[in-house]
């Protein structure tokens, strides 16, 4: 083998040892949070209505298989203090269609670009109005149009709205490393990436639920964790 080649396979050993983390788990929703309601005003839009057939409905609390609940941000809140990561180049998007945000709940880390997009053939806006971190708005009239944001500092829950459908509503998450993911419609997630062996604290945030936190322990790469978060009303 020639140095050039062996110093390739080296690279490539290494990037695999660097992407070896995975962590998964379950957020399960404890009691019983009110039930998803429809949005008439969504079908009963001239523009909106269009495309649908059924009623929008509310997603302040999606509940899946056992109890799982959606839209969970969990991620690695502690246990990583002083170190920096590289951003992300993937650009998560938020796409406005049928006159709906989707998705509902995401997450992005801080400096890391995201996309907003119009998919509808006629106008919204975009109305950031994070607490911590600087908000915009602007409008997007055409279908297909894309901006490109990022935010600086961690933040939970910053919301997003369009002005002109009053139901349309986002929730962005901004976490300083890249060791997050969005619970699926069953409540279950996976982290993966470049984290070593060691413990952490896990957060969940829950838009109107709040946040829970647990100890983990990374090892050999692995970890799984079970959340539970209280239902409100
Ligand atoms: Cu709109």
């Amino acid at each position: 083998m020639n140095t050039t080649l062996k110093t390739l396979v080296a690279v490539a050993a290494t990037g695999s040892l660097l992407n070896a983390a995975e962590l998964t788990g379950k957020i399960s929703v404890k009691g019983t949070p009110p039930p998803a309601k429809p949005i008439p005003a969504v079908k009963a839009d001239p523009n909106c209505g269009k495309s649908r057939t059924e009623d929008a409905m509310t997603r302040t609390w999606v509940v899946g298989a056992a109890n799982g609940l959606a839209n969970v941000v969990v991620y690695i809140k502690g246990g990583l203090e002083g170190k920096t990561f590289k951003v992300s180049e993937e650009k998560p998007l938020i796409d406005q269609t049928g006159c709906m945000y989707e998705p509902y709940v995401s997450a992005v880390q801080t400096g890391q670009t995201f996309q907003v997009r119009n998919s509808d053939a006629f106008m919204h806006n975009v109305n950031a109005t994070p607490k911590i971190n600087k908000g915009f708005n602007f409008a997007q009239a055409n279908a297909g149009q894309v901006n490109e944001k990022t935010f600086d500092k961690a933040e939970l829950g910053a919301k997003f709205a369009c002005n002109v459908h009053p139901w349309m509503i986002a929730y962005v998450s901004v976490i300083e490393n890249p060791f997050f993911a969005v619970s699926d419609k069953d409540g279950k997630f996976t982290i993966k990436g470049d984290l070593p062996d060691g413990k952490y604290t896990l957060a969940a945030f829950h838009q109107k639920g709040g946040e829970v936190t647990t100890e983990i322990e990374v090892k050999g790469g692995k970890a799984t964790a079970a959340l539970e978060i209280e239902a409100k009303q």
